[in-house]
């Protein structure tokens, strides 16, 4: 960079932003996303809000973020408006109180409902940088996320340049944004490794408003190490995708992977990798985690396009120590290309996302606690899940301690409908819901998927309407479960014999 960009502190960076403003961020999950321009706005709110001035901004990202980002701003009461994605404690509460009002959206979706007007536009965009050139060529860091379509549509673009991120991974990303109807063309992706796209985001350069230099490692937290119950969902899941291709439903030289966020994933990954049976593969996903590094070491992955790099620390930096052996293995798009319907049908992806509570009819909750609570998000699962060639869905089938069974007679939300959804995964064993009617379905998931001490409530439950309706669904007795643990701590101890 020989241009004179304005380089400037981060405090001077977020004087810029005033009350009101629209914020694109980049970043996908705590990859890539700015670190000290958003905690130094967020120091900005606090002083404002002391002197007893209003400041709240409307914030787009890639999906969750990091600490620096959706923490501070959640923490200095900060938001007027959340979308799509976020995984941040304080952020959550912040939302489960009314504090942040929050859109829940399908990550594919985003960047284009951003260009169609839906939402106002950004008027700044704060984008991390391993590299800026004169022209305004950005070399992102490790994620995609939206960025392509906030630097577009931004009336002005602030550069955290991040020399923590090395200039070489200029050529990692592959940088496509489609046209928008009614002139959008196919996309030109057929296999996970192919390239459309430039190695660089492109800004008219009188757009950068200013640059802040830093030198920060993203906030991506480590993963728990697996235990008996996701180890035996990760065997589960390998044993299943065995079973599909010996029997054929899958071609033998297998379909690219989709894999969600979270330890479950992780280990899910690893079991694949384990899995004689399973020959090596390529993955076509939103995340790329840990454990898919550790499979492109050994031989299991053979190539990662992905929307993120959202690896631990340690693993970040044994790949740019060795990344003449990764660069030509990873394609980072941008999310709306990593996620994109049409290429996840056409590629015919195998999708495994985790769920937080399923029905006995297959119907799928990925984020709401009792219904009323956000967890996280929808993020990219119904992107993948209503696309996939065999949409997966694992689950442990109790939560807190026994307290809670993941799968109960009706979903109390539902993210993922009993059209979309395949095949259960507990640590129990595997529900194949294809084909199958509702009472069937039924059927395959308590025998297979539901822990021991609850499949007695939900048979019992099934007997209510027998086969006298298509999906037998008892409406009074319905949410006894969710109810019994509003009331008492756990969904154990129905009274099942009120409902006769
Ligand atoms: O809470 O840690 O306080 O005990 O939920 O549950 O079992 O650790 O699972 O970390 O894999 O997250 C669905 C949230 C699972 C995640 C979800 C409690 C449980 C624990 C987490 P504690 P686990 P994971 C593409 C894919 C939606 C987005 C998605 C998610 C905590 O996978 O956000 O799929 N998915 N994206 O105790 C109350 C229940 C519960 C429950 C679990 N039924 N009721 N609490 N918990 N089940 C990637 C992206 O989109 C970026």
């Amino acid at each position: 960079m020989t241009k004179k960009y304005r380089i400037i502190s981060a405090d001077e960076a977020a004087a810029y932003i005033n009350n009101g403003d629209m914020v694109g961020f980049s970043g996908f999950t705590p990859a890539g996303c700015p670190k000290d321009v958003p905690a130094a706005i967020a120091k900005r709110a606090e002083t404002l809000h002391a002197a007893g001035k209003t400041f709240k901004i409307g914030m787009y990202t890639g999906a969750s973020s990091g600490d620096s980002l959706d923490g501070t701003l959640a923490r200095a009461k900060a938001i007027l408006f959340r979308t799509p994605y976020q995984s941040n404690k304080d952020l959550r509460t912040a939302i489960n109180s009314g504090d942040a009002p929050y859109f829940d959206m399908h990550l594919s979706s985003l960047a284009q409902e951003l260009r169609y007007g839906f939402m106002p536009k950004p008027k700044f965009a704060i984008i991390e940088a391993a590299d800026l050139t004169d022209d305004g060529e950005i070399v992102l860091t490790a994620s995609c996320g939206i960025t392509p379509t906030i630097a577009e549509l931004a009336d002005h673009v602030i550069v955290e340049l991040n020399r923590y991120h090395p200039k070489e991974l200029r050529g990692i990303h592959d940088i496509y944004q489609p046209l928008d109807p009614p002139y959008r063309k196919e996309i030109p992706i057929y296999t996970p490794s192919d390239r459309i796209g430039h190695p660089v985001v492109k800004v008219d350069p009188e757009k950068i408003l200013c640059v802040v230099e830093t030198n920060n490692p993203d906030e991506v937290g480590g993963f728990t190490p697996l235990d008996e119950v996701t180890k035996k969902i990760g065997v589960n899941v390998a044993n299943f995708l065995a079973n599909e291709l010996k029997s054929g439903r899958i071609p033998a030289g297998f379909l690219p992977i989709q894999s969600g966020v979270g330890n479950i994933a992780n280990a899910v990954m690893l079991s694949l990798g384990e899995n004689p049976a399973i020959p090596p593969f390529e993955m076509y996903t939103e995340v790329i985690q840990d454990a898919v590094i550790d499979l492109m070491r050994k031989g299991n992955v053979k190539f990662a396009s992905g929307c993120s790099l959202t690896v631990s620390r340690e693993v970040l930096e044994s790949i740019y120590a060795d990344f003449d052996f990764f660069k030509d293995k990873i394609i980072l798009r941008p999310q709306e290309i990593s996620n994109n319907p049409e290429l996840i049908r056409r590629m015919g992806l195998i999708t495994i996302n985790t769920a937080l509570e399923a029905d006995i009819f297959g119907n799928v909750n990925s984020t709401h606690v009792l219904g009323q609570k956000m967890m996280n998000g929808v993020g990219g699962s119904g992107d993948f899940t209503r696309n996939a060639y065999i949409s997966i869905f694992t689950a442990p089938s109790t939560a807190k301690g026994g307290a809670i069974s993941a799968f109960v007679p009706m979903a109390s939300h539902i993210d993922h409908s009993e059209h979309s959804v395949k095949i259960m995964i507990s640590e129990h064993g595997i529900a194949d819901l294809r084909g199958k009617s509702p009472i069937r379905r039924a059927e395959e998931i308590i025998n297979n998927c539901v822990a021991p001490e609850y499949r007695n409530d939900l048979r019992t439950f099934m007997k209510f309407l027998g086969d006298k309706a298509h999906t037998p669904q008892y409406l009074q007795a319905s949410f006894a479960m969710h109810v019994r643990f509003e009331k008492t701590g756990s969904m154990k101890g129905v009274d099942w014999n009120q409902f006769n």
